[in-house]
């Protein structure tokens, strides 16, 4: 097990990749949803616009590489398209052959820059619906969901971002969960040949919050067990989850801990997002790593007996009141996985 820290194109730096390698981290995940080329950022674009979506060159991917490496860091895994790159295929439009074959380029690009893992959320709706306020212990701030009311999706819009800057009125009509199978199909059996090829695993992160639709779109991952469905649709290796630990425990259903045994055993885990949990759909509250409903040492326990090598991350962590509240929160959670990860390894002696 590798302990790693998830960073955004926001807080990728210098000082940040040594204060995770001071942590104790030795892996970095890089959230590159939010990654445009220098070349494309327009100021007066609308928040949350995509941008036009130029794929990432060799060069590109290799120059983040190289910043993370020269910190004596590794670049595990990106994580998340920029929504311009394939909102066609989930949403079935016009695009989405073309999206597809830009998509193979950039799969092809990432393993030429040797990045083994690329992280992606099969989603129309994305993570929608989240409130902050101060409910982890002592006050501290985290986001948590509070069954809200479910408002349609706008055109023009998909994956909590804008990518049609003069969209048509109106709302997207309500997808049903085959299609949402059919579509992934497409995306997985046109992309799993490339990736295999490029030695790239492709790596699928439940659906968050995991309601069965949010909306008016039906879900696709939303119980722990569902993810036998998506190694099963497209059998492959390179066919993984980004297995957020935390998304799992919000399910509705138990078995979570069932489930990533079974995961873990199949070897189709290719990173885990590890943070606690105070209750479930559609009600339930982010909280400190230790705090929560989730035995997390147990949750090491199954991956270390599992002989699993990869790359484990805190996901989120609770804002703490200091002048620093991202990184006293994280520093928290990388020092309890940290400590957790030692007595699961070493076993305890007293
Ligand atoms: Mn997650």
């Amino acid at each position: 097990m590798k302990l790693g820290l998830g960073m955004s194109s926001m807080s990728l730096s210098r000082e940040n990749l040594r204060f995770a390698k001071q942590a104790g981290v030795t892996h970095i995940t890089l959230h590159s949803s939010e990654l445009r080329r220098k070349d494309e950022i327009i100021p007066k674009d609308p928040p949350g616009y995509t941008g036009e979506g130029a794929i990432w060159t060799v060069e590109d991917l290799l120059e983040l590489k190289r910043v993370v490496n020269e910190e004596g860091l590794v670049l595990e895994a990106l994580e998340n398209y920029n929504p311009a790159f394939w909102y066609d295929i989930l949403l079935d439009g016009p695009k989405k052959q073309q999206q597809m074959e830009n998509l193979k380029i950039l799969i092809r690009n990432v393993g030429k820059a040797g990045i083994p893992i690329f992280g992606y959320y099969f989603s129309i709706a994305g993570v929608w619906g989240r409130v902050w306020g101060p409910f982890a212990r002592g006050g501290a701030e985290v986001p948590a969901y509070q069954d809200p009311e479910q408002t349609p999706i706008p055109k023009g819009w998909v994956w909590g971002s804008v990518y049609d800057r003069n969209p048509e009125p109106g709302f997207l009509a309500p997808v049903l969960r085959a299609e949402m199978w059919e579509r992934l199909h497409y995306y997985l059996s046109n992309l799993l040949p490339v990736a295999e090829d490029a030695r790239v695993v492709l790596a699928a992160h439940p659906d968050d919050p995991p309601m069965p639709a949010l909306r008016g779109t039906q879900r696709l991952i939303y119980q722990p067990d569902y993810y036998e469905k998506l190694f099963n649709l497209v059998p492959s290796p390179n066919n993984q989850a980004e297995l957020c630990v935390g998304t799992l425990a919000e399910m509705s259903n138990e078995g979570f801990y069932e489930a990533i045994d079974t995961y873990a055993m199949m070897g189709k885990i290719a990173y885990v997002h590890l943070r606690n949990v105070r209750g479930k759909v559609p009600n339930y509250t982010e909280v400190f790593i230790d705090e929560g409903d989730t035995d997390i040492l147990r949750i090491l326990s199954i991956l270390h007996r599992n002989n699993f090598q990869g790359v484990i991350i805190p996901d989120h962590a609770p804002q703490m009141t200091c002048p620093a509240p991202w990184h006293a929160g994280m520093a928290f959670a990388l020092g309890y996985l940290r400590a957790g990860m030692t007595v699961v390894e070493r076993g305890w002696e007293g």
